[in-house]
């Protein structure tokens, strides 16, 4: 985990070794059988050279809890604005910026006076946001060098940038008054293992799978996959072309996260966002929701039916994949 990760205060020339002294049993797991490593099987979950399982935990907690507290602040700060932020997590390419410009362009129809902006994070370039500010919709580019997440902090400040451009004269020491409701994506760096920890006061994470990657990702990457409200099952145009089993797919997601809600579509086709755009209606809770029926009672409908889905999902797992668990 890269909380950790490069933050070694004690000798680098402490090569990562077995640990087997006292205090520092199980940095390294080897299966009997195969010879097969398992270097998170210690207390912290993680194994850092010449880094106690002790000083690891302690420098994820203190890096994580100053983290977490800029999350509430932002978390509040958006509730204050009427902003629903919703952080997209995925591998390299699986095609978030796409589906946020197929969004965008798909909002301005179905939800015209609804604003709309993005916070783009990637190591290095301005392409994402400059992909998304030809759409239109206002972004700020996060370049995080050689970090491999956006934290809270960066989407603070990007935050106030948006801001910035959006009214001229916000004055940041304003009574926060409600400026209507509005979105705000903030698009994490292709990264399928730490952005996971990372909390930036979001709404909810949305992992973004794309089928070219495999259906077994949810399994291999569980922590993104636990931590996030709804998997987007994207660039299903191309199934007939791949070896992808959407079953096994979201079978293995539901193991990893029993609740996760699952939506497949073409950010390119625009097959499926109708559900999408539907679900990000609900992300932004009930002062936008534009339905005849009670909202209760299609909210119990709903739960009942992916609960309904998660058990029979399990159910498949166990019968399809038991043998490889
Ligand atoms: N066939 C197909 N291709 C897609 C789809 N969505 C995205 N792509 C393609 O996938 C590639 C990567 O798309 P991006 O939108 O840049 O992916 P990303 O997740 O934003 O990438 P990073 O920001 O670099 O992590 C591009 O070539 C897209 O045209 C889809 O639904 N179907
Ligand atoms: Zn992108
Ligand atoms: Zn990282
Ligand atoms: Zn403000």
């Amino acid at each position: 985990m890269c909380v950790v990760c490069g933050c070694s205060d004690n000798s680098p020339a402490h090569a990562r070794h077995v640990q087997t002294h006292a205090g520092e049993a199980g940095v390294v797991q080897v299966n009997p059988g195969n010879g097969d490593l398992h270097f998170g099987a210690g207390a912290a979950r993680v194994s850092v050279p010449g880094m106690s399982q002790a000083r690891a935990i302690k420098l994820e907690t203190d890096i994580l809890g100053a983290n977490n507290r800029v999350a509430q602040q932002n978390r509040a700060h958006f509730e204050a604005h009427g902003v629903t932020a919703l952080n997209l997590v995925s591998s390299p390419g699986s095609g978030k910026t796409t589906l946020l410009c197929a969004t965008i362009e798909a909002l301005k129809k179905h939800a015209p006076g609804l604003r709309v902006a993005v916070i783009e994070g990637d190591q290095q370039t301005s392409f994402d946001a400059d992909r998304i500010r030809a759409t239109g919709a206002p972004a700020i580019q996060v370049n995080t060098g050689k970090g491999c997440h956006l934290d809270a902090p960066m989407v603070s400040e990007a935050f106030a940038q948006l801001h910035s451009h959006d009214h001229h004269s916000h004055d940041h020491h304003h009574g926060h008054h409600d400026d209507g409701h509005s979105l705000l994506f903030i698009e994490n760096v292709g990264n399928l293992v730490c952005p996971a920890v990372w909390d930036l006061g979001e709404a909810a994470k949305v992992a973004i799978l794309s089928v070219t990657e495999g259906e077994d990702k949810p399994l291999k990457y569980p922590d993104m996959f636990a931590a996030s409200q709804l998997m987007v099952l994207n660039k299903i145009d191309l199934l007939p072309h791949v070896k992808f089993d959407v079953a096994r797919c979201i079978a293995l997601a539901r193991r990893v996260n029993p609740t996760i809600e699952i939506l497949q579509l073409s950010a390119t086709t625009g097959e499926g966002m109708d559900a999408w755009l539907h679900w990000l209606d609900h992300a932004m809770g009930a002062h936008h929701h534009h339905h005849d029926e009670p909202v209760s009672e299609e909210a119990a409908l709903r739960q009942r039916v992916q609960q309904l889905e998660a058990e029979l999902a399990q159910a498949q797992a166990a019968l399809t994949t038991g043998s490889a668990a």
